[in-house]
């Protein structure tokens, strides 16, 4: 496809929820998230296709030319259905196309796919994902997990934002029902597929020929809360060994979880803190950080974690501080269905295959769906921050691959 119709569309998007830093704040049942949701809607009526909110807050556009309805749960179609998508919402100041590039690849590829009067023997759905970040309650991926039921509906609908308010809260200010969420085991029986369409999170695809890869693999990952407690006092008048300073069990943590991550050959971030009470004048009472590790398989990953948990414990030891680790969330290890793999690659003219570090719906839903991944050239390889980038036309041909997957899954 064309780039400049690529941008067209793009364009309608880009200023929600765009910050000054140049990266997005599109937290989940939040403003922007709302007004992308009314795009969403939009689009679908625009094109004719069938709009559809699940229990969950998942959002759905089907083109199902046989009139046929998928998801009825009365009239069950004779054919399952291809699913591409993936999500909306940003992490704090995250790049443009994380998320988004997918949503709107698809309704271009089904634009595409109907210019060419291609005509579908399945329902071909377009998916806007809840939550998949957890930038706003924490738990990622939360509109899949939700729907395959790895996550407890009363857990996740008490799940708290940084403000305090729960996504019970957040979901009825929003005009949203929460007290349906929970398992959906018959939508799900009813995708044959879902192909997920992404920004590349690396730079693999940087200086070759191609600018759309095949995923192989996510890498086990997972995240947890560390919490240091200490006393506040004095920051001039109490004197050093009497100090329970939380700040220093913490510092040694960040620390101790980058060198076990680098001995065992994984990775391992602290990228939030919340200190109280904050005060230059005052030792911290208490650390709150999150540690997000992740691991080319999950010994490795359970190497990470045990090193970390017994050497920040006998530090905490040492600074008269207590420290306490809890898992908030994980995500095994996802191997891509391979004859899937293999056929979109052929199909797409032998696209290389690569595996990723990050997180996706996809990756959930791969437990009890079909699934794969597409990858779009990104030149920077920068993501989750603002310098995220992808050329107009490598986005154009991006859609020309998921349309030629589309037309192969569901013609
Ligand atoms: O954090 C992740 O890997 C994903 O992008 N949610
Ligand atoms: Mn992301
Ligand atoms: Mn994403
Ligand atoms: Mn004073």
């Amino acid at each position: 496809m064309d780039a400049g119709e690529f941008r067209r569309l793009w364009n309608e998007i880009a200023p929600i929820g765009r910050a000054e830093s140049g990266g997005y704040v599109r937290f989940s049942w939040t403003e922007p998230d709302l007004d992308l949701r009314t795009w969403f809607h939009a689009q679908s009526k625009l094109r004719g296709l069938r709009y559809e909110e699940d229990r969950n807050g998942n959002l759905y556009a089907w083109w199902d030319p046989e009139r046929e309805l998928v998801i009825d749960p009365d009239a069950p179609h004779p054919h399952k259905a291809i699913l591409t998508g993936s999500h909306f919402d940003s992490v704090p100041h995250g790049g443009a196309y994380d998320g988004p590039l997918g949503i709107v690849s698809a309704f271009l590829a089904v634009d595409q796919l109907r210019a060419d009067g291609a005509n579908p023997k399945r329902p071909i759905g377009i998916a806007a994902f809840t939550e998949e970040e957890g930038g706003r309650f924490g738990v990622p991926c939360l509109g899949s997990r939700l729907m395959t039921g790895v996550i407890d509906p009363d857990r996740a609908r008490a799940l708290t934002d940084p403000d305090g308010v729960t996504l019970e809260a957040a979901m009825r200010a929003a005009g949203a029902e929460p007290d349906l969420l929970g398992p959906d085991p018959e939508r799900l029986e009813r995708i044959a597929a879902f192909i997920e369409l992404h920004i590349e999170q690396g730079r693999a695809l940087d200086g070759g020929e191609s600018s759309v890869a095949v995923a192989t693999a996510i890498w086990p990952h997972g995240r947890w809360r560390l919490t240091f407690t200490g006393e506040a006092d004095h920051a001039g008048t109490t004197r050093l060994p009497d100090r329970r300073d939380p700040m220093l069990t913490f510092a040694f943590a960040v620390l101790a979880a980058r060198k076990e991550a680098r001995l065992a050959g994984g990775v391992a971030t602290v990228g939030r803190v919340e200190v109280e009470p904050n005060a230059t004048n005052a030792i911290a009472a208490s650390v709150t950080a999150w540690l997000d590790a992740r691991a080319p398989d999950e010994a490795v990953l359970s190497e990470i974690l045990s090193g970390f948990e017994s050497k920040v414990s006998e530090r905490a030891g040492r600074d008269g501080t207590r420290a306490a680790i809890v898992r908030e969330s994980e995500s095994p290890v996802v191997e891509f269905d391979a004859s899937l793999r293999d056929r979109i690659a052929a199909v797409l003219g032998g696209a290389p295959v690569l595996p990723t570090a990050a997180g996706h719906d996809a990756g959930v839903l791969s437990a009890q769906v079909p699934t794969a991944m597409l990858f779009v050239r990104n030149p920077t390889g920068v993501s989750h921050a603002p310098g995220e980038s992808a050329s107009d036309e490598d986005c154009a041909a991006g859609v020309d691959a998921l349309a030629a997957v589309l037309r192969d899954l569901a013609c």
